[in-house]
């Protein structure tokens, strides 16, 4: 049973700490330290990282990674690498890291090597998208494939989703590529409006094969294919393929198992997008760029298992997360690429994050007594500043801020990439500078508006700078997040890997389908739900 967070002496010395910094101005600390800018700095790789514009001194980041290492976080570390089962409440190992392991590596769950396991599906899936973009795979009519559509939900849409719009650039243009996830028909209707079955291939995504909302849609599909194929069922066999863990649900749907592509318990949902999951990105991009990908997601995995903890990204993200959230008080992280083909990726990052790390007790089912999981939110630069910046800097919330920005534009049409990163740059600068009373005054600003235009700044931020937007830059991003989620659990002590609080809701909705469905039943909730429901009837 590991000890209490708030009783470890790194965390009481933060707090005493927190206490001399927290009204200390970034605007002082750099004037002090005409370095700071350049020292706290890590580049690794391809990833120019600055966190200089965070509350904090070198006092601070060691009292923090003295608290990780406290806290057993290599120690964690090295269980999650080995296959040891860390998602106690679901009795798993955790090894989305296996599944970009090189082909020669060896991963053990219960004494077996997962490795060649993954490198047989992997092959299985480049088999299928060579054959798929080439246009040698034939529907039932004969006629190539046109239409992708990735059917899935959660971990199942949001990674497939994030790393289509992230690689467009690098897709098959003569390829379409949609994506539904919400049990509203709306979602289905609309992807395979002005379609034709003929050119559509289905990839149902599901994990266990039995979510509602996939399976709802998967039958819809089944339905509208075969409606517009005059209803011969053979024909689901050459436009339905399955990701699944979960073989004989898959037959029993009708879709033949040679069509299916596996992946395992120990992948978790939301760190299931380099599994088979990730079969529609690699029909958009090919299987080179895929494995590109792969390979960048493995070089982050293992600069987070190798380097050092003060030169480690990820480690350092997670605990200037757990700083704000345990002692500034901050609920809230945004997130601000400022590349617009991330535009997906603050939505996938907040399923990653917010399921992840939104718990209340610990690992033995102690209530926390402390804050854990923050939001993460955001939108793509420049266009959330004409909009909700104006909270992040003159509103009364702290919001810690992460720019991701790419030096190489991928299309290159002058001067819109200068206008793009000058804005970023500008953006960290204002935010952790502002603008004085004095400086506004200096402008001849009328009295009665000065306060109305300072800027009070010391607003933190960390800016990330990556060579260019491809596949291996967007595996490194992915599992940066990825293992700064894990640091930030490991302190909380916290599992990161289960997700039981979204049951309920779906369980109370299986109680309520029948009572909508049939409006004779009686009604036995609070009065709110039954008249919720019986306005849905009348
Ligand atoms: C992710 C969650 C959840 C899951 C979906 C879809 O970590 O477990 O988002 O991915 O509920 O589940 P299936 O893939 O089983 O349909």
């Amino acid at each position: 049973m590991s000890a209490l967070l708030t009783n470890l002496t790194h965390w009481k010395s933060l707090e005493s700490h927190f206490g001399e910094i927290k009204n200390v101005q970034l605007k002082d600390l750099f004037e002090k330290d005409g370095t700071r800018g350049e020292r706290f700095v890590l580049k690794v790789s391809d990833i120019y990282f600055d966190y200089s514009k965070h509350r904090i001194t070198e006092e601070t980041l060691s009292l923090l990674l003295g608290l990780a290492e406290e806290r057993g976080l290599e120690a964690r570390r090295a269980a999650m690498f080995s296959g040891e089962k860390i998602n106690s409440t679901e009795n798993r190992a955790v090894l989305h890291t296996a599944l970009r392991a090189p082909k020669g590596a060896t991963v053990l769950v219960d004494g077996h090597n997962v490795v060649p396991d993954v490198h047989a599906v992997l092959e299985k899936m480049t088999e299928f998208s060579n054959q798929v973009r080439s246009g040698a795979w034939k529907g039932h009519t004969g006629k190539s494939i046109k239409y992708v559509v990735n059917i899935g939900i959660g971990g199942s849409d949001l990674g497939p989703v994030m790393a289509y719009e992230a690689l467009k650039h690098f897709s098959q243009r003569n390829l379409s590529f949609r994506f539904v996830s919400n049990v509203d028909g709306n979602d289905f209707a609309e992807a395979v409006e002005g379609i034709s079955a003929e050119e559509t291939l289905f990839i149902i995504s599901s994990k266990t094969f039995t979510t509602l909302e996939t399976m709802t849609n998967a039958q819809t599909a089944r339905t509208w294919l075969l409606e517009q194929l005059g209803g011969d069922a053979s024909a689901v066999a050459k436009h339905f393929v399955a990701v699944s863990t979960n073989g004989e649900a898959v037959s029993k749907f009708g879709i033949d198992t040679q069509n299916m592509f596996g992946f395992w318990d120990w992948v978790g949902g939301r760190y299931s997008m380099s599994s088979a999951i990730g079969l529609s990105t690699m029909l958009a991009i090919g299987s080179e760029h895929y494995y590109e990908m792969l390979a960048g997601l493995h070089e982050m995995d293992e600069h987070f298992r190798t380097a050092p903890l003060n030169e480690n990204i990820p480690v350092i993200m997670g605990m200037l997360g757990i700083w704000y959230a345990d002692f500034f008080g901050v609920q809230t992280q945004a997130i601000f690429p400022y590349e617009n083909y991330l535009k997906r990726f603050p939505a996938y990052l907040q399923q990653l994050t917010m399921e992840s790390n939104g718990k209340h007790v610990t690992l033995e089912g102690e209530n926390v007594g402390y804050q854990t999981g923050v939001v993460y939110w955001g939108e793509p630069g420049t266009n959330g500043q004409h909009s909700f910046y104006q909270l992040v800097h003159q509103g009364t919330l702290l919001i810690p801020c992460d720019f991701i920005g790419f030096k190489k534009p991928l299309n290159v049409l002058p001067p819109h990439q200068d206008y793009l990163i000058a804005n970023m740059i500008a953006q960290g600068e204002a935010l952790a500078f502002g603008k004085t009373a004095e400086a506004v005054k200096a402008e001849g600003v009328a009295d009665n508006l000065v306060a109305h235009k300072v800027f009070e700044g010391n607003r933190p931020s960390s800016t990330f700078f990556i060579d260019q937007l491809n596949p291996k830059n967007l595996g490194k991003l992915i599992a940066m997040y990825e293992h700064c989620v894990f640091v930030q659990s490991v302190i909380w002590d916290i599992n990161p890997f289960d997700q039981m609080g979204v049951e309920l809701g779906k369980v109370l909705a299986q109680n309520i389908i029948p009572e909508l469905q049939d409006t004779s039943k009686v009604l036995q909730h609070d009065s709110s739900t039954n008249a919720l429901i019986e306005y849905y009837r009348s």
